[in-house]
C-alpha cells in the first residue's frame, strides 16, 4: 500500500469473532462417512492468492462475466438503485468490482465487511484515497453469522453488493437463511445487488473447475498444506489428487480430494484411515435456473426487481428489493 492511502480516512468497526476452532472442525468432518472439510479453510493467505489466480483463468468465465455484465449496465443499475445509498459490500475483499459502480451510483457512503482485517483495512483505505469525497467504514465480521451495522450507517437507503455468486457455496437451505439476514439488514424497500451463476452445459463447468494450468487443483490441495501448517498433522499431500464435477442431479460443482491410495492420515494423535479412491469433500458451488433463484429469494422476503446477464446466459446479476 502507499503512504497516501495508508493515510486515507476510514472507521473501522472490530465485530471479528472467536477465531474459530479449525481442529474440531476438521475432526467432526473427518467423522462422517463422507470425509469433509469446510470450504472456509480454504481462505488463508496462499488459498486467497490462489482464488485471485483462478478468477483470472480462461476456464473461469465467473469473474469476467460478472464484471463485464456490470460494466454493460452501470447506468441501468445506478437508474434503479438511485443515488445517495449506503452501499455495503459483503465480503469485500479487493473490492474490485465496486469500483465500477461508484462512478455512476454516487453513495453516500460504503461499508466494506471482511472476515479478514488485513485484507479489509487494505481495500477500505485504498478506496477512501481513491474517492476521497466518499465516508468509507470497515466491518470486521463473519458476515454469514452475523449482520450488525454500526449506528453511523443506519439508513432508510440501505444497497447490499454480494457479487461473485458466493451464494453458490452456501447450501440452499442456509442461501435463505443468510439471504433472510440480509433482508432484515436492509429493511423493508432495501436492496441486495447479488451475482448469481447460472445452470449450464456441464462441459462449461467441468473445464471452470479443472483449468488446465492447474490452478484450481492448487487451491483445493492447498487446504491439505493450511493442515499441516497449523494442525499437528501427519498427511502426505502427494497422494491426493484433486476431483471437480458438476453433479447435474443436484445442481452443484462439487470439489473433492481423492485419496491415491489405503493410507492413515494421522490428525493431533488420532489415526484417521482412508481407503484408496476415497474422497474428502471440500466445496459445493450450486448453480440456478433464474426461476430457482427467484423461489429461494421469495423464501427470505426478496422480490426479483430486475436480473442482468451475458449474451450467452452464463452469468446473472440481480438487483433484489425486500418486500
Ligand atoms: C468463491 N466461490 C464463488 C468460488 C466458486 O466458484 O464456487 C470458489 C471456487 N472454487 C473453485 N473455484 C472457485
Amino acid at each position: 500500500m502507499t503512504d497516501s492511502a495508508n493515510n486515507a480516512s476510514v472507521c473501522f468497526h472490530d465485530y471479528a469473532p472467536e477465531q474459530g476452532d479449525f481442529l474440531s472442525d476438521v475432526m467432526q468432518g473427518f467423522s462422517n462417512q463422507q470425509k469433509s472439510i469446510s470450504p472456509k479453510y480454504f481462505y488463508d493467505q496462499r488459498g486467497s492468492e490462489l482464488f485471485d489466480e483462478i478468477c483470472r483463468q480462461p476456464e473461469y468465465y465467473p469473474t469476467r462475466t460478472e464484471i463485464s455484465i456490470l460494466q454493460s449496465n452501470a447506468e441501468d443499475i445506478a437508474r434503479l438503485i438511485g443515488p445517495d445509498c449506503v452501499l455495503i459490500e459483503l465480503g469485500s475483499g479487493v473490492s474490485e468490482k465496486i469500483r465500477l459502480l461508484f462512478d455512476v451510483l454516487s453513495p453516500a457512503s460504503y461499508l466494506g465487511v471482511d472476515i479478514s482485517k488485513d485484507f479489509l483495512l487494505l481495500s477500505t483505505k485504498r478506496l477512501a484515497r481513491d474517492y476521497p469525497e466518499l465516508e468509507v467504514h470497515a466491518v470486521c465480521a463473519d458476515f454469514c453469522h452475523q449482520l450488525e451495522l454500526p449506528a453511523q450507517c443506519q439508513s432508510d437507503r440501505l444497497v447490499a453488493f454480494f457479487p461473485g455468486s458466493s451464494i453458490g457455496n452456501f447450501e440452499p437451505d442456509d442461501a435463505v437463511r443468510f439471504l433472510k439476514e440480509v433482508a432484515t439488514m436492509v429493511g423493508r424497500g432495501g436492496k441486495l445487488l447479488i451475482g448469481v451463476d447460472l445452470k449450464k452445459d456441464s462441459d462449461i463447468l467441468n473445464s471452470a473447475y479443472n483449468d488446465a494450468a492447474g490452478v484450481t487443483a492448487d487451491f483445493n490441495l492447498n487446504i491439505l498444506q493450511r493442515m499441516q501448517q497449523e494442525l499437528d498433522v501427519n498427511i502426505d499431500m502427494s497422494s491426493f489428487n484433486h476431483r471437480a464435477f458438476y453433479n447435474e442431479e443436484l445442481g452443484r460443482v462439487e470439489m473433492h480430494l481423492v485419496s491415491q491410495c489405503e493410507q492413515v492420515v494421522v490428525v493431533e494423535g488420532e489415526e484417521i484411515p482412508l481407503i484408496a479412491n476415497e474422497t474428502i469433500h471440500t466445496e459445493n458451488s450450486y448453480k440456478y435456473h433464474l426461476g430457482e433463484f427467484a423461489d429461494l429469494s421469495a423464501l427470505a422476503g426478496f422480490r426479483v426487481e430486475q436480473i442482468w446477464t451475458d449474451a450467452q446466459k452464463l452469468f446473472s446479476v440481480q438487483c433484489l428489493v425486500v418486500g
